[in-house]
């Protein structure tokens, strides 16, 4: 007797064997992959244009950016001088690691140290599909209300990091920042949180520490495994 295997577990399934190939090759090479999820408008790519803006140019940074269309925030970020590509989905909702797989292909000589992924705009599919990537990020703008985290557990629970944007608009909207962060921290107890602001540069530096924290961590536990 077969034993019938839901269509969506298949294509689950078979995205984790490639995100696990991804995963070690970003381990095996160094590399720290940071994969962004939101809402659409929560300010992503904001985040992004502001990060590369402080980075240093020697440093070898790279951005891959989903859309379901238009090639605008590939646009965006190029200005800044680091590779960028765009991957418009024409309507699937989430990246895949077969989409990302198809991306670095395009880089085969690129050394990098750090590559951000910007998601597709949504809080819900994304959050099912692994990309290899060493923590997944989580923004909330202070204008998407306080309960997200409980209504769209998944993503809050999986994030390593809950990044509450556009806090420059607090005193024009009536948001609990307490509320936020509870909510998230009943989802996910261990989530690391920092509120921030990429128009006033609010909390900014302190996103940057974080990073920073993570590229030392991802090279002394790389560099512990080749002992
Ligand atoms: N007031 C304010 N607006 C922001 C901030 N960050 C992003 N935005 C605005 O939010 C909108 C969506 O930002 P974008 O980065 O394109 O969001 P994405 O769809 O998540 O990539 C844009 O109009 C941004 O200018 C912020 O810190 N403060
Ligand atoms: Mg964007």
């Amino acid at each position: 007797m077969s034993t019938v295997i839901p269509a969506e577990k298949k294509v689950l399934s078979e995205n984790q064997r490639i995100a696990n190939a991804l995963r070690a090759g970003f381990e095996h090479k160094h590399q720290l992959c940071l994969n962004l999820i939101s809402s659409p408008g929560s300010g992503k790519t904001t985040l992004l244009e502001t990060t590369l803006a402080h980075l240093p140019q020697k440093d070898r940074v790279a951005v891959v950016t989903g859309d379901l269309q238009t090639e605008n925030d590939a646009r965006r970020l190029a200005v800044y001088g680091f590779p960028v590509q765009q991957i418009v989905t024409g309507g699937v909702c989430h990246l895949d690691g077969r989409m990302i797989e198809r991306a670095l292909a395009l880089w085969p000589d690129a050394a990098l140290d750090l590559l951000f992924i910007e998601n597709v705009g949504n809080l819900v599919c994304p959050s099912s599909y692994d990309l290899g990537e060493a923590a997944k990020i989580v923004l909330l703008s202070v204008t998407e209300g306080e309960d997200k985290p409980l209504k769209y557990p998944s993503i809050f629970a999986k994030a390593a990091l809950l990044i509450i944007t556009k806090i420059d608009l607090l005193p024009y909207v009536p948001l609990d920042m307490h509320a936020i962060e509870a909510n998230a921290r009943q989802v996910n107890p261990s989530i690391e949180i920092i509120g921030l602001s990429c128009k006033t540069g609010q909390g900014v530096g302190t996103w940057l520490d974080w990073l920073a924290r993570r590229r030392a961590a991802m090279l002394a536990q790389t560099s512990r495994a080749e002992v």
